[in-house]
């Protein structure tokens, strides 16, 4: 496949009709309704909510050309390609841990009430972990906003199908798939859950790619307002996995601690990492300058299996969590710049809070890439 950066020809191919795009989707996220976060010293009701994924595929569902489409089932093995198995074990054993310690009543989520940093240890050996994955989860979490509740380990597991669903569709065939993944994933890293995530959809999918779909060159597209430090945690080193991401400026928005400019990748993977970190208020003029960079760097790249694109509306303006200021039409923009570079694309839900908006969002963004991917 060949990266093209400058218009297509729209000859006579033109009056094909582009088959339906499949939207890979499973009811397995409404299991996953956290109840609240902690922000700022007070309990919120979560931003990451089940009513997100539903906008979005009832506009899906109301626009023309997108196919519903339930997961197949890929098991454990993708996820432990890319996480530490003790990750994994907290993530599907901490609730009922909890319960049958006696230290939960179920009425409520599961939040950390203590955090295992890396000044914890300073120069001291810590081998010792406590019994119960409950009690470790403030070993592999990083923040106050990822609750966990009794549907949250098979909501994360779908998710991971989700998104392996939409990326074998595409090594089948399908130009375009979109997966939308609740949880989100872009936020975990091998050994960390937080920012709403627990497994890395996106990364997941990047290496199932290399190991067991053939490609030799991967890219990463990430869109969400919040840098995904878990994506770029994960491909840090590696010369066969580039990750370019957009995102509000670290210095003033989360993750607050990755992000930055200079952050470029380590050994084999150094220039493979790519952040363009962006002020608050920026709109599609901002956007679009930066993502025209973002998109040569990919285009340098070449990698020869399909792009993934971690994507977020939580650009949008009236985001409750972000303050860029995107409009829903600007989503039909960006999804035709990305569109435009041609290849086949797997496009994957991150974050994005605005729920009245989301779905009109989605719509745009995957409308404006689809129609821009065929005419490419
Ligand atoms: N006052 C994703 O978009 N809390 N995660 C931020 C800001 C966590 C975002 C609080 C935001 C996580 C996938
Ligand atoms: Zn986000």
């Amino acid at each position: 496949m060949s990266l093209r950066r400058t218009a297509g020809t729209i000859g006579t191919l033109a009056a094909v009709p582009t088959p339906p795009t499949p939207v890979i989707r499973s009811d397995a996220h409404l299991g996953h309704a956290g109840l609240v976060e902690l922000v700022a010293g007070r309990e919120i009701p979560c931003y990451e909510s089940p009513e997100r994924a539903e906008e979005i595929e009832r506009a899906l569902g109301a626009a023309q050309g997108f196919s519903p489409a339930e997961p197949e089932l890929f098991g454990t093995a993708p996820i432990l390609a890319v996480h530490d198995p003790e990750l994994v074990a907290v993530v599907e054993h901490a609730w009922t841990d909890a319960l049958a310690a006696g230290d939960a009543d179920g009425s409520r989520p599961l939040i950390p009430d203590t955090f295992k940093l890396a000044p914890y240890a300073g120069p001291m050996e810590l081998t010792g972990l406590p019994n119960g994955a409950h009690r470790r989860l403030g070993a592999f979490c990083f923040d106050t906003a990822t609750p966990i509740v009794a549907g949250t380990a098979a909501a994360a597991r779908a998710a991971v199908d989700v998104a392996l669903t939409a990326a074998s569709r595409v090594m089948d065939g399908a130009g375009l798939a979109y997966g939308l993944c609740r949880p989100p994933g872009h936020h975990a890293a091998r050994a960390m859950l937080g920012g709403y995530c627990f497994f890395n959809n996106a990364a997941i999918v990047a290496e199932w790619l290399r190991r067991d779909a053939g490609a030799a060159r991967v890219a990463i597209l990430d869109v969400d307002y919040h840098h995904g430090n878990g994506t770029q945690q994960l491909f840090w080193e590696r010369g066969d996995v580039l990750y370019v991401s957009l995102h509000g400026d670290p210095a003033r928005a989360y993750p607050y601690y990755s992000g930055f400019a200079d952050e470029r990748g380590a050994g084999d993977g150094v220039g493979l990492t790519h952040n363009l970190p962006l002020p608050a208020q920026t709109g599609l003029d901002g956007y679009a300058t930066a993502l025209d960079e973002a998109l040569s760097r990919i285009a340098a790249f070449d990698p020869d299996g399909p792009l993934v694109v971690s994507v977020g509306f939580d650009t949008f303006g009236r985001d409750p969590i972000g303050d860029f200021a995107l409009r829903t039409a600007d989503y039909a923009a960006i999804g035709g710049m990305v569109g435009e570079l041609g290849v086949p694309m797997v496009a994957l839900q991150e974050g994005g809070y605005a729920v009245d908006a989301i779905g009109a969002n989605a719509v745009a963004f995957l409308s404006g890439l689809r129609d821009a991917r065929a005419g490419a």
